[in-house]
Order: structure tokens, then C-alpha cells, then sequence
């Protein structure tokens, strides 16, 4: 058994599905009668769809009732899953099946730490289910990113303490929620957003079988 084991975020780490998200909540945003930005976006990444909406209606400062709200909330995810109803392998990003395969066959334990409740439809898309020794998503949390209970739920269901735990995200709230759950963060984008991950990688190319033994 290796010393420590992985944590996999899904959005933005294995698949590049966060612009899909956003195109999504852009169209909600724009239907509402105001836009949003790429950068604003930063911000909902990691986060969940229900927090997501609150923080758009918040933005664009508007106030509707939970029939309303709900209605969005299905309006958004119906948008969001045709925009991955064709998705397949050439949306993982960089690296990242070899990665998970390379991983498998050295005996390396690793989960999924999601915060979506798409995550099992595109795992299943992408065929990796069966490599992940764990799967928690946005159906298995009570709380959302930046709470860790999504990465502990995680480590204890794949045996491994937290702090013997890396925990890879590309979202400020899944390196905060990483942080607090006492695990090692490894940040997948900028400097600027991911800052207080233990280390932060450019993009998931520079995220090799090397790097993360370095780490274990
Ligand atoms: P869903 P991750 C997160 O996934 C996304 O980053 C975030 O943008 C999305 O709102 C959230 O899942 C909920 O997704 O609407 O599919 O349940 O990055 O934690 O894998
Ligand atoms: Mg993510």
C-alpha cells in the first residue's frame, strides 16, 4: 500500500467541463438581464449548483421565490447536460488518462472528491468509473466546497488519513476545503486564484506520475 493516496477534484481537473459550466450559469445570468464575467466565474468553480444560483441572483441583485429558484436551478443543469450530452474522451484534460491508468497499475489508491451531481454520468462517459477506488460526488455531501467533507468522506472511504492524502483542485473554495481538512493541495491554474494551495501547477500537463511521487 503506497504511503499516500489521491484525491481527484472532477470539473477542471480530469475533464475540462468548467467552460460548460459556465456558458450555463452566462445564459441564466443573461436571461436575468445582466452578464457575467470569465472572472467572476472563478468563483462559482468547486462551489454547488443551489450556492451557485445564490451568488448569481446576489450579483445580479435580484430576488425571486424558491418555485423560481428551483426552476432556474433545472433550467441550468438541463442546459449544462446538453452541452456534454456528446462528451467522450477528448475532453480530459491534458494527461490526465494516462495519469489515472499509470496510477491504477502502480497500485496508487485514488478517489473522486466532486461537488457535482453530473459526476457518475460523465465518469461513466469518459470510462473511468472502474478505476477509482472511491467516488463521492455532490449526492454524497450535506455540505459543499469550501467544507471539506466531501475530500473526508473520500479519505475514509479509500482508508487513508487526511494528512496522507493529496488533494488535486482547480477551484479556490476545493484548495480552502482541502486546506481546512488538513490533506496536502495541490492547485490546478493561477498563482493568483490558487495561492494557498501547499503547490500550484500551471495545468494538469505538468501534473505527472514524477510530481506526485515526489509528494509521497
Ligand atoms: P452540478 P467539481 C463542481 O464540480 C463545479 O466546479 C461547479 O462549477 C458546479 O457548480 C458544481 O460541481 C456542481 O455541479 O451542477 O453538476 O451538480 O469541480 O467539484 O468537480
Ligand atoms: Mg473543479
Amino acid at each position: 500500500m503506497a504511503k499516500k493516496a489521491i484525491i481527484f477534484d472532477l470539473d477542471g481537473v480530469i475533464v475540462d467541463t468548467a467552460k460548460y459550466h459556465y456558458i450555463a450559469w452566462r445564459k441564466i445570468a443573461n436571461d436575468l438581464g445582466f452578464d457575467f464575467s470569465e472572472k467572476e466565474n472563478e468563483a462559482l468553480k468547486g462551489v454547488s449548483r443551489v450556492q451557485s444560483l445564490e451568488y448569481l441572483l446576489e450579483k445580479g441583485d435580484i430576488d425571486l421565490s424558491q418555485t423560481e429558484k428551483d426552476k432556474l436551478l433545472v433550467s441550468k443543469n438541463e442546459q449544462y447536460l446538453s452541452l456534454i450530452s456528446d462528451m467522450d474522451e477528448s475532453e480530459m484534460l491534458p494527461g490526465i488518462q494516462e495519469l489515472l491508468f499509470a496510477l491504477h497499475k502502480a497500485k496508487i489508491s485514488f478517489a473522486l472528491g466532486s461537488a457535482s451531481k453530473n459526476a457518475r454520468r460523465i465518469l461513466e462517459a469518459l470510462h473511468l468509473t472502474d478505476l477509482f477506488s472511491a467516488i463521492v460526488d455532490g449526492t454524497n455531501v450535506s455540505k459543499a466546497k469550501p467544507d471539506p467533507e466531501v475530500f473526508v468522506i473520500a479519505a475514509r472511504k479509500i482508508c487513508y488519513v487526511p494528512k496522507n492524502c493529496i488533494v488535486i483542485e482547480d477551484s479556490k473554495a476545493g484548495i480552502e476545503a482541502a486546506n481546512s481538512g488538513n490533506m496536502i493541495s495541490v492547485g490546478i491554474g493561477s498563482e493568483e486564484v490558487l495561492g494557498t494551495a501547499d503547490y500550484v501547477l500551471k495545468d494538469t500537463s505538468e501534473l505527472t506520475m514524477k510530481f506526485l511521487k515526489s509528494l509521497m
